[in-house]
């Protein structure tokens, strides 16, 4: 039986990614973080079909023990500290979990199974930043904007450079924006969704936001970890960009999801400048051809199926509890 082990299990990624793997018929093991209280909402519906251990990207003694522990022969790193607008308010943190926490994962892997193991790190689309080229493709340079995107570009580079010096199976997923109903409330899809919803229910009067210009290429997250896994299936290690092909600007999602619950968006949206960052990226657009190409990857959900799916799955959380 094949053997997964995935770091931030407990994100929204995480969730989907352990369910796929699942179907697959893999024995899947889950690194958690320590918490004064377990919420592991997002995969409590798996039960005991995942093996879930303590272990931090900050702490390599515990990352080496579970590597021993479960001996995996594949490793999916998508623990980080993953919220933008957080790496400027805690820079250093995220610089320890997202960058060298990087490092930390393929240490304990050199140092167990430097050979048999194939790792998986989640790069990201905010690498781009200030974008040199549109659309953005595996060879556009980067020019990150935020203490999380020089992070990002850390846990790339040095992804392929235990690739290139010890000759490990290492890849990196190079994903745009990608949503869900699962997705956390700080980001922008989810906090416009759920509040849509709200101001239906009368539950809220407005909704507080940042920069409506910011233009994003939002994929479905479900569609996103499939590329994952094909990414770690294939003959020779090597990096995707990992995109729908298609833009939206901010005020385009405000609308889509407004509309769906009936109401005008423009009678409850406020600008708030406590929204916008100190550095924006101003358009994200990825080119997925390669990953067409080699790995017959194309997403199945488009950005307004998305924004629907989302606003339906908040309308039914709220009914529920009424
Ligand atoms: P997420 O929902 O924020 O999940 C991140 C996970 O990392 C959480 O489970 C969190 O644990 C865990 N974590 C944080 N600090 C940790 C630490 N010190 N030790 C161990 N675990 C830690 O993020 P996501 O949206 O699923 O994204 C998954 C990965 O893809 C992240 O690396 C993200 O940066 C990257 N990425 C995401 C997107 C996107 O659009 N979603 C695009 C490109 C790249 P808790 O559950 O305890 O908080
Ligand atoms: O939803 P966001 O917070 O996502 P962001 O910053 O693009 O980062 C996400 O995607 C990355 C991939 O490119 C991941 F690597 C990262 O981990 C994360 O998953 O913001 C999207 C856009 C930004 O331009 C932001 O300025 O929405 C704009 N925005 C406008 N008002 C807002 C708001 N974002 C948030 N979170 N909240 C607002 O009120």
């Amino acid at each position: 039986m094949k053997s997964a082990l995935i770091t931030g299990i407990n994100g929204q990624d995480g969730s989907y990614l352990a369910e796929l793997l699942l179907d697959k018929g893999y024995a899947v093991h889950g690194v958690v973080r320590r918490s004064s209280t377990e919420t592991f909402e997002r995969i409590a519906h798996l039960g005991d079909r995942i093996t879930l251990h303590q272990a931090d990207l900050n702490d390599l003694a515990s990352l080496v023990e579970v590597m021993q522990t479960v001996k995996p022969m594949e490793v999916y790193n998508l623990a980080a500290q993953s919220f933008v607008p957080t790496s400027w308010k805690q820079p250093l943190l995220t610089t320890d979990v997202t960058a060298t926490g990087v490092t930390r994962m393929l240490e304990a892997i050199r140092l167990i199974d430097p050979k048999g193991v194939r790792f998986y790190q989640a790069s990201s689309s905010e690498m781009f930043g200030k974008v040199q080229e549109t659309p953005q493709t595996e060879t556009t340079a980067f020019y990150p904007r935020s203490p999380y995107g020089v992070a990002k570009v850390y846990g790339h580079f040095i992804t392929v450079n235990y690739r290139e010096s010890y000759s490990m199976y290492c890849v990196s997923g190079i994903l745009f924006n990608h949503e869900s109903p699962r997705r956390g409330k700080e980001f922008v899809t989810r906090k416009v969704t759920d509040a849509a919803v709200r101001i239906k229910l009368g539950l809220q009067k407005e909704l507080r936001i940042g920069n409506l210009e910011a233009r994003r290429d939002w994929g479905f997250a479900a569609d996103y970890v499939r590329a994952m896994w094909l990414m770690l299936q294939q003959p020779t290690p090597d990096d995707f960009v990992i995109a729908s092909g298609k833009t939206h600007t901010v005020r385009e999602l405000v609308q889509t999801a407004f509309e769906h619950v009936g109401l005008d968006w423009q009678k409850y949206t406020v600008q708030d400048p406590a929204f916008v960052r100190p550095a924006e990226v101003d358009l994200l657009l990825g080119d997925p051809a390669k990953a067409e190409r080699v790995l017959g990857w194309k997403p199945e959900v488009s950005f307004g199926q998305l924004i629907r799916m989302m606003v339906d799955a908040d309308l039914k959380r709220y009914e529920a509890r009424s």
